[in-house]
Order: structure tokens, then sequence, then C-alpha cells
């Protein structure tokens, strides 16, 4: 088994239970999952599709609330050992950037990332459609909310943690109004998150597998390693009884992430538990962020289940990286520069 590394920092408070013994896939359930069940706060019914952070020493998450009446929107959430969450009744407050309300109507599945000293949220928001929201925070107090960085419609923005040659570098999947039955991931590159270009194609639906044949789309922020940035995305097959969101794992080139190096056939991780396979839409995982601990190697993986509950997962970055490796395939001229 060959040795990897993960790039960052240490955090050895993240969440972390050992592989059980006779394990075949490489990553596995946190064993007291779903850590937020149905009605976890008042007014809000299901929170699910969820990204969490480190801040300082403790943990900070903006969570998908669905209210009451069904709408989506953000709110913020503080815990201590990123298990247990306290989640605001209100939403998440969006001021532009000349301090004017900036709300959007309807607001689901965030992304937390950091680059440099700045924490961005990206989500699916509401622009004549879905499309991509961004905000920006360093205090988790104010939230300055920038324009919508691309036309409709697009959903699954993922901002890669560092800037690639003084670039900012965004991961979307363009796609249409309705439950969009397609869809690939690209990057698009920014020098002030205003302006954006140099698109590249990433990679595409399909492959020998058809837990991904449907369409694909980012997940939580990729993870740089000694071998690439690892990321994590969610696969979509299309059954006689609705589509099923599975996990996959890909490793993309360090310097240029448009280029897949490895990319895994099987899924590592699929609906299997009552919890996944039952809500409100049933047999969906959709991860949406990741901690990790660099001296270690630990890796727990945040991820909603059937649109109702948020579980972790649990992996190493030798035992996944490892899976890719060994059981990867190549779709099309995703290794290449597309463009
Ligand atoms: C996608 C998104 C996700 C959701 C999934 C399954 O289109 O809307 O928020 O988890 O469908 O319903």
């Amino acid at each position: 088994m060959e040795k990897f590394s993960l790039i960052g920092k240490g955090l050895s408070n993240i969440p972390w239970q050992e592989k059980p013994k006779n394990l075949e896939g490489p990553i596995w359930r946190y064993s007291e999952n779903p850590i937020i069940d149905r009605n976890p706060v008042k007014g809000i019914s299901r929170i699910f599709n969820s990204a969490v952070a480190e801040f300082g020493d403790k943990f900070v998450g903006v969570f998908r609330a669905e209210t009451i009446n069904g709408r989506p929107h953000l709110h913020l959430g503080w815990s201590e050992d990123a298990i247990k969450w306290e989640i605001s009744e209100e939403r998440i407050d969006f001021k532009d950037e000349e301090g004017n309300d900036f709300q959007p109507t309807y607001a689901y599945d965030p992304r937390l990332v950091k680059v440099e000293d700045t924490f961005y949220i990206i989500w699916c928001t509401d622009f004549c459609g879905a499309a991509l929201g961004v905000a920006k925070t360093k205090d988790f107090k104010e939230f300055v909310r920038l324009e919508n960085p691309f036309l409709p419609f697009n959903r699954n923005g993922v901002l890669l943690p560092k800037k690639i040659n003084g670039n900012f570098v965004l991961f979307s999947r363009p796609s249409d109004s309705g439950h969009t039955p397609f869809g690939d991931i690209f990057l698009s590159e920014s020098p002030d998150l205003t302006f954006w270009g140099k698109h590249r194609h990433v990679m595409s639906s399909g492959g020998e597998g058809w837990w991904q044949s449907l369409k694909i789309g980012g997940g939580p922020a990729p993870i740089e390693t000694s071998e690439g940035w690892l990321m994590f995305y969610h696969g979509v097959s299309g059954t006689c009884n609705g589509y099923v969101y599975s996990i996959g794992g890909v490793i993309l080139d360090r310097d240029e992430p448009s280029k897949v190096k490895y990319r895994c056939k099987n899924f590592v991780l699929t609906p299997e538990e009552w919890y996944e396979e039952r809500g409100f839409v049933s047999n969906v995982l959709f991860p949406c962020a990741t901690l990790q601990d660099a001296n270690t190697g630990r890796i727990a993986i945040y991820y909603g289940a059937a649109d109702t509950y948020v579980g972790i997962a649990f992996t190493t970055v030798d035992e996944i990286l490892n899976y890719i490796i060994d059981n990867s395939e190549t779709i099309g001229n995703e290794a290449e520069i597309e463009k």
C-alpha cells in the first residue's frame, strides 16, 4: 500500500472512528449517524446537504435548512466536536458590498471554503432559475454577498481552497431549469471573484459503471494531497424508481486541476442505511464538506442523506487514494486540458 499525505494543517479534534474489520470499501459510516435528525430546529423540518469548517477552536457550519413551508434557506451553526450542532433559528443575513439587503429567495446545497484568510459560501440560488450564489465572511457575523458568478442555470459550485496562478478556481455544473437529467463538471478562473473565464471541462458522467451514468456534480472542496487534489463528488443513475445519488472519488492534477489523474470507476459510498434509503427523497448521498487532519491522514466526510438527514463517513488519505488509483478509469479526454 502506497503512503500518501495530506497537505495542510493538523486538526486533531475532528470526529473519528476506526475502520470496522472486514469492511471492504474505502469509506465507513459513523456508527451514530444520522447526526442531525428531523425537525432539528424550530420552524425547520429537515437539514441536509450542509457544509462545515474549523474556526478557531470550534467548528462552524452553513446548513441547508428546509423550512416548514418546504423552501430551503441557509442557517449558521456552531459545534465543539463537529457532531452535536447548535443551529440558529434565523437565516444568514446577506448584505451586498454597499451594505444593502441581498437575500436569496431560496438557497440550497452550500459549500464553505476558506481561501487565504476569508471564508466563502457558494450555494444554489434563484437568479431567474437555479444559479450560483457566492458570499464571503471573515468572522461569521457579517456576510457580504457578491455578484452571482455565472448565468443560470448552474449548480454545485465548489471553490478550490487555494488560488492557482493567482486566480480563484470555481468548479460548477451547468444545467437546466428542472431536475437536470444530464451534467458535467467544469471549472472557471477569476482574479477577483467578479470576472470569470478560462473555462475548462473537468469530467463527464458515464464510464464503465452505471452509478454515475446520468449526471455528476462537485461535492466538498477538493483536498490537497501529495498525489493531487482529492475530490469527492456525487454521481447519479436513473432507475425506474427515480434518481440514485452515490459518492465518487477522483484525483485532479495539483497545478492544473481540470486534468483528471485518476478517477474511480466504482462508487466509494452508495445508499445502504435506513437514513439514506428512506426520507423526503430516498436513495440520496450528497457530500458537501470534509474535515481533515494532516498529521494522521484522517478525513471526515459530511453528507446529506435522503434529503432529510446529515451523516458523517470516514476514510484516510491512504485508504481512499489507493482505492481510487487501483480502480481508476479514464473517460474521454479528461486527462487533458479541454477547452
Ligand atoms: C439535486 C439537488 C440536491 C438534492 C438532490 C436529490 O438536484 O437539488 O439538493 O439533494 O437533487 O433530491
